[in-house]
């Protein structure tokens, strides 16, 4: 996203950089002023307190976005494949949203640096909106804040929303599964696929993209993969995860890629999928969030007697830390 502000009065742009006011930041959302944009997503990163109030606003856009995510370990490609992916989709005309999701760091770091200027081509182009975020305060982390992000930019009219992740654990295979359509991205002579399969990748991998295909191993990274794709057990009608090759580093294979998407959204619609994966991601949305609100009341407790009068009697043995858990929670409830 361009944050370029030169064109704009002053007053203005600083009236919607601090803004807490949210009907007006959506309305201006609504019609494409990427600072209103940019200031929603900052307010949905840091957890403000006006986030309720955000997605209630947000409610009525909510599904009008292809989400697709693109996770793979460091290095293997993911910001040069959006960066080509946004081209192949503007190209069809479509508005579309990018978020790099920085799981590891709390704050803005050098990667999401580099994916600035491997995302530079669309730096300009007022149909593209590009941000990264990292986890920084937010009560439910990554996992609560994303899809609420993914929520602006549908308010804010993208037909396609990429996400970016560092596939490196749970939580980005968390933030991945948030997707309608999962790519995992390979390199050749990584041990990737081995460890694709170790980090549980597997499951949520809808494409598999073995980049980096002008490298030596790339087919037998292709093999292996089809190997352990052939393995699953897959029922009649099941989706098969497709297998691309590319070179996103000179633009090669991104048809194919987009192909691929296109093939797994005809069956996610087919199947009746869209919709069980929307509300599987809806399901994980408020549970992140109901979490997030137990765990500030717990703290809460912390601070007061609560928690300590339990304690002390569960010290010195008057009852079990499981009836002492059963009450806490009883207390958090009212
Ligand atoms: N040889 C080759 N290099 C590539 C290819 N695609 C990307 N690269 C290079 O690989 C490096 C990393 O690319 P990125 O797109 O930043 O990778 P990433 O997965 O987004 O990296 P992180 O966000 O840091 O995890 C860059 O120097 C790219 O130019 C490719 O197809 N072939
Ligand atoms: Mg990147």
């Amino acid at each position: 996203m361009s944050e370029t502000v030169e064109n704009a009065p002053a007053a203005a742009v600083g009236s919607v950089r601090r803004s807490r006011d949210v009907p007006m930041l959506v309305e201006r959302a609504r019609a494409g002023d990427p600072r209103a944009v940019a200031r929603l997503i900052t307010l949905v990163e840091s957890g403000d307190e006006v986030l309720p109030q955000v997605a209630g606003a947000l409610a009525p856009y909510a599904g009008q976005a292809q989400v697709v995510g693109l996770t793979g370990s460091p290095g293997v490609g993911k910001s040069t494949t959006t960066n080509e992916l946004v081209r192949a989709l503007r190209a069809r005309g479509h508005r579309v949203g990018v978020l790099a999701i920085d799981p590891s760091s709390p704050f803005t770091g050098g990667a999401i640096l580099g994916d600035r200027v491997r995302m530079q081509d669309h730096a300009t182009d007022p149909g593209v909106y590009i941000r990264s975020m990292s986890s920084r305060g937010h009560l439910g982390g990554l996992s609560a804040a994303t899809p609420q992000a993914v929520r602006v930019l549908e308010g804010a009219g993208c037909d396609v929303v990429l996400v970016e992740t560092v596939g490196v654990g749970q939580a980005e295979v968390e933030v991945a599964s948030l997707a309608d359509t999962t790519l995992v991205l390979l390199a050749p002579g990584m041990g990737d696929a081995i460890q694709a399969v170790k980090a549980g990748i597997l499951e949520i991998a809808d494409v598999f993209v073995v980049n980096k295909a002008d490298r030596d191993g790339a087919d037998a990274t292709v093999r292996d993969i089809q190997g352990m794709i052939a393995l699953g057990e897959r029922g009649p009608g099941e989706w098969r995860p497709q297998v691309v090759r590319a070179i996103a580093a000179r633009g090669e294979g991104i048809d194919d890629i987009a192909a691929a998407i296109d093939k797994h959204r005809g069956w996610l619609e087919q199947h009746d999928e869209l919709r069980r994966r929307r509300e599987t991601r809806a399901a994980a949305e408020i549970e992140a969030i109901a979490l997030g609100v137990l765990r500030a009341r717990i703290g809460s407790l912390r601070d007061g007697t609560e928690l300590s009068t339990l304690a002390a009697k569960v010290a010195e043995g008057a009852i079990d830390p499981y009836a002492a858990a059963d009450e806490l929670l009883a207390q958090l409830g009212s």
